[in-house]
Order: structure tokens, then sequence, then C-alpha cells
């Protein structure tokens, strides 16, 4: 028998999503009714009310997981939500929810992770709201949940319930109406890969290589290595031993970050020299972002949207299937490699703020196919999430495909082509973390204050600053202060915003970006190439000043 009790609550302060949901210390999760706060607050915007709605929870597999998937429950029995579907022990990335979102027709979802944010009790949790298109809630959704988190009067829960469990594959109901449904969790995503790339291509283009052709995938730890052994193990048929590492979920992701990038993958970037590796991918806590790297390669996320839009056409079956590729899309602080490519496709492009949940409205208009963030993100429209793992499979069938006119073409060469095609734009990112919130605040004041149009700083001439205000072109919402562009005379240009997915302090973001049409840069390193520049950048903004910080924490 199941008892549904209403009782007193306080309200807290501080449970505005950011960038991609709730993200706060465990310790924070873990404060009197704190997550029993957000998740009733959740219960309160389902669209067309909790009742009969049917969610997909799951989540990462951090630490913490399971004590929030049974307040998720609890509170599900008292709303009257018809039916939760839970991928088995709760463990799903986050493309693979919001795909599962769409296929069942759910209501939304909810999904735990503080993507690479480090797991473990003293590290990071997050809850967040996905609606029915499968993405991230908009910002009226979560600007609601926030509202009602802050006069929250009263929980209504199954309080004393016994622990739910969902490790086996099955249907159980609860209550008078709570059907809880424990589904296998990779057989719908491996089935959707499935439909978008040629499989049948990439094993026999691996079989045929297997001696020359190395591949090795870096699961971080996190919730993708299932997928990772489903996929290159077993459709793939490559040995286990060899391909994969890190491949096995840790409820603290071993006591790394999982980051796919130079700093956190490591590892990874260090065996893909030393192994002599063709093809090094990885991919984050809750598998929507992703790293590739080649034999002396590494992709940067900005050129990676920009590669896979230009082949895929040809060499990604899904897009032929759905009438060609209907407009590009990337975020603000992502370089413009992906504007070239749309332009000589002669394609509708957008830029958006950062943040997934901008590219959602532009795929169910039909007018965005691919699009990208700098932040190691890149998706289609195939579902409403960044999908690292699919990232990967439209690398590895752009090699399949090139290979087949160009033998022994490599992740180098696919990018060296591709500069030769389009230019070259060299980006970076400069992270400086925990900034003391007042001062990163300082920081923005004084960018926004600047009066320098037209001055010229040690050689670049700054022609225009803004502070990025985007209009949604479907619904007309406007999103504005997100973040302080400055662009110079030659193309070039810096911006600065502040994170919205931290969870201790500010991390302030800096990203600097310079084309060249020169044939003798494109093997340029990237940094050496951007030098100038980011001096220049550091000096406008008085970064060193404000932070009191002479390097930043983290270059990507
Ligand atoms: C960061 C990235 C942003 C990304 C977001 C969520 O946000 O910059 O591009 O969409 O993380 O990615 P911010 O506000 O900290 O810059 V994930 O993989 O953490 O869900
Ligand atoms: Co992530």
């Amino acid at each position: 028998m199941v008892k549904v009790t209403t009782v007193p609550t306080q309200p807290y302060n501080d449970q505005k999503p950011g960038t991609s949901g709730l993200r706060k210390r465990v310790k924070v999760f873990q404060q009197r009714n704190y997550t029993e706060n957000f998740i009733q607050s959740i219960m309160h915007v389902i669209e067309g009310g909790s009742e009969g709605a049917t969610l997909v929870v799951g989540g990462d597999g951090r630490y913490y997981l399971d004590e929030v998937m049974q307040i998720i429950i609890q509170f599900s029995v008292a709303a009257g939500i018809k039916k939760l579907i839970i991928p088995q022990h709760g463990l799903v990335s986050t493309p693979a929810g919001s795909h599962l979102i769409r296929k069942y027709k759910a209501t939304g979802g909810i999904l735990l992770t503080a993507s690479h944010n480090p797991g473990g009790p003293d590290k990071d949790f997050g809850i967040k709201y996905n609606v029915r298109n499968g993405g991230p809630a908009p910002e009226n959704v979560t600007n609601r949940i926030f509202d009602i988190s802050k006069s929250l009067q009263q929980l209504t829960y199954a309080a004393d319930m016994p622990r739910v469990d969902y490790g086996t594959i099955g249907t159980q109901t609860l209550g008078d109406t709570l059907e809880i449904q424990v589904i296998d969790s990779i057989d719908d995503y491996v089935d959707l890969m499935k439909e978008i790339f040629d499989f049948g291509a990439i094993r026999s283009f691996l079989d045929k290589n297997k001696d020359t052709f190395k591949v090795l995938f870096d699961g971080m730890h996190g919730v993708t290595g299932i997928y990772g052994e489903r996929l290159f193990v077993k459709e793939f048929g490559l040995a286990k031993a060899s391909c994969l590492m890190r491949s096995t979920p840790l409820a603290d992701f071993g006591g790394e970050h999982p980051d796919p990038n130079l700093t956190y993958a490591h590892e990874l970037v260090e065996r893909v020299e030393k192994d002599q590796i063709d093809f090094g991918a990885a991919s984050d806590g809750d598998g929507d972002r992703n790293m590739v790297l080649g034999k002396h390669a590494f992709v940067t996320p900005s050129d990676s949207v920009a590669v896979i839009a230009h082949y895929a056409l040809d060499a990604i079956p899904y897009f032929r299937k759905n009438g060609g590729v209907h407009g590009l899309a990337r975020s603000m602080p992502t370089s413009r490699a992906l504007d070239l490519v749309a332009q000589k496709q002669q394609l509708e492009h957008f830029e958006v703020p950062t943040g997934w949940k901008f590219f959602g409205n532009l795929m169910d208009a039909g007018r965005c196919s691919i699009c990208g963030e700098e932040s190691f993100g890149t998706g289609s429209d195939h579902v409403r999430e960044k999908d690292g793992v699919w990232a990967i499979l439209a690398w590895l069938s752009i090699v399949v495909h090139v290979n087949k006119t160009k033998p022994g073409a490599g992740v180098y060469d696919i990018l060296q082509d591709h500069y030769k095609m389009y230019g070259r734009n060299f980006f970076s990112r400069y992270d400086y973390e925990e900034v003391d919130g007042q001062k990163a605040n300082e920081l923005m004041q004084h960018l926004r204050e600047l009066n320098i149009n037209g001055q010229t700083f040690n050689g670049f001439t700054v022609s225009e600053i803004d502070d990025f205000e985007y209009k949604d072109p479907i619904d007309g919402s406007v999103s504005s202060h997100q973040g302080m562009r400055v662009m110079f005379k030659d193309g070039s240009r810096f911006v600065v915003r502040l994170s919205g997915t931290g969870s201790q302090g500010a991390t302030i973001r800096l990203y600097v970006e310079k084309y060249s049409n020169d044939p003798s840069e494109y093997a340029t390193e990237t940094q050496k190439a951007l030098e100038p520049l980011i001096r220049v950048a550091l000096d406008i903004s008085r970064l060193e000043h404000f932070t009191g910080r002479d390097k930043p924490t983290v270059i990507t």
C-alpha cells in the first residue's frame, strides 16, 4: 500500500537551472528537502499537468543517482504520473534519454547528470528537465521551475515507500496508477544509430584494415562505455581489450573529470601517439560531448561540426533519407568555420546563445539539421541533445567515405583538406575556474563600458563590441546578455562570458578566433597562431587585473 502525504517545506532561493539543468555539489542536494523541493517544482511544470503524464527517468550513473531516482518515484506516485520509463539500472546517456522521450512519445524526462563535472560524495550532482521534443526545457519552463521553487510551501509524496528496484527489465505498478517500465537502455539507441549510419560499411572498413587502422574509445568511466562496448565490440567486431579504455561506468568516474578534452583525456591523447592509434575518441560523463583524435591530429569541436556538415550528405545515409541537410547552426562563441560551409552549400545558418536548448526550436521547425558548440558538443536533429557517440560515428563514417577515393587517409588528412577548401579558423578557449563572483561581474561590466571602436591593439583594430542578444526566429523569445563580443577589422574576434554550469564560484570563459586563408599557416599549432590575439584579448579585458590570475585553469 502506497501512502501519499503532504508536509510543509521551506523554499530555497538558489534552485535556478543553469545552461543545462540544476548543478550543485552533492552536499547541497543532500540538504533537508533540497532535492524534494526541486522535484516537486518540476512536477508543477509538466506540460498538460502531471496527471496522466509519461516521463523518462535516468542518468549518467554518478554518485547519489539511486537516492534521487527513489525521490522521483515517490513524487510521481503522488502527482498522478501514469508511467515512468526507466532504462535498466537507471543508466542512460543524455542523447539516448532524449531519444527515448521522442520514441516513446513521453511528456518529458528527468535526466540525472552534471555532465562532465566530477562525481562522488564531495563532487557534483545535477537534475535536468527535458520536454516533449526530447530537448532541455526552454527558458520559459526553467524560469517557472525557479519561480515555483522560491515560494514552495509544501511537498506531496509517498515518503515512506519501500525502495523500488529498477535493475530488472519488466513492468511493475505502484499505488493506483503509476506504471514503472524498466527497459534495456542500449537497444533503442543502437537501433537509432543503425538507421543513421551505414554500419555495414563501417564494419567492413574496420575488418579490411584491421592490421593498419587502430581505434581506441575512452568512456572516461562515464555512461557511454556501455554503448561503446555494444558498438565497437559487438557491432563492429573489434577486440575489447584493444579498442576500449575506461569503459565501465563508475559513480565517481574513477576520481577524474569525465570531460573529453586534451587536459582531462590526457591518457587517451598519450596512447594515441604512443600506440599509433589512427582513430581515438572520447565522450563525457553523460555522453553528450565528444572528442576525436587521429595520428598527429586533434579535431577542434568548431572544426568538427564544419567537417561533418561538409560531408554529411555523402557520408551519412540519414541526411539523404531525410531529403538533405536543412540548415546549420552553432553557438555564438563557436568558430565560424561552420558558416563557411553553410555559405558554400547555400544553406541557412544560425548563431544561437551557448546551450543546446537554443537549437531545439530550429530543429523542430525543420530549419537546422546539424549543429555544434565549441565545448565539444556536436549533433543533429536525430535527437534534441548533443550526441557524443553520434559525432564519433559521424567521423568514422567520414573516414570510411574519404578512404573510398583516398585510401589510407586519416583524421589529419581530412582536416588539412578541409582547410585547403575553406581556410582555417584558429580557435581556442581559456577557462578561469572558481573565480570570485563579484570580480567576474566587474570584468563583464568593464567590457560593457569599453569605448574603443577604431582603436588598434598590437595590429588588431577594433571594429565593434556588443553584448550578444538572440531573438529566436521561431517563437520570437529574446535572450540578452549572452556574452561580450569584441570584433576586429580583419575578422578576428574574442568573446567573454560567464559559465552557467559551474557549481562553485564563477567561471570566466574567454574564446579567441582568427581566420587564415594562407596555406603556409594551415599546419601551425593553434596556440602559436593565436598568441598575438590572445595577448590583445587579455590586454583589453584586463582579465589578469580583475581575477588575479596570470594563467587559465584549462585551455582547450
Ligand atoms: C558549458 C558549455 C556549453 C554547453 C554546456 C552544457 O556551458 O560552454 O557549450 O552547452 O556546458 O554541456 P557553460 O555555461 O558552463 O559555458 V554539458 O556536456 O555540461 O551538458
Ligand atoms: Co555532457
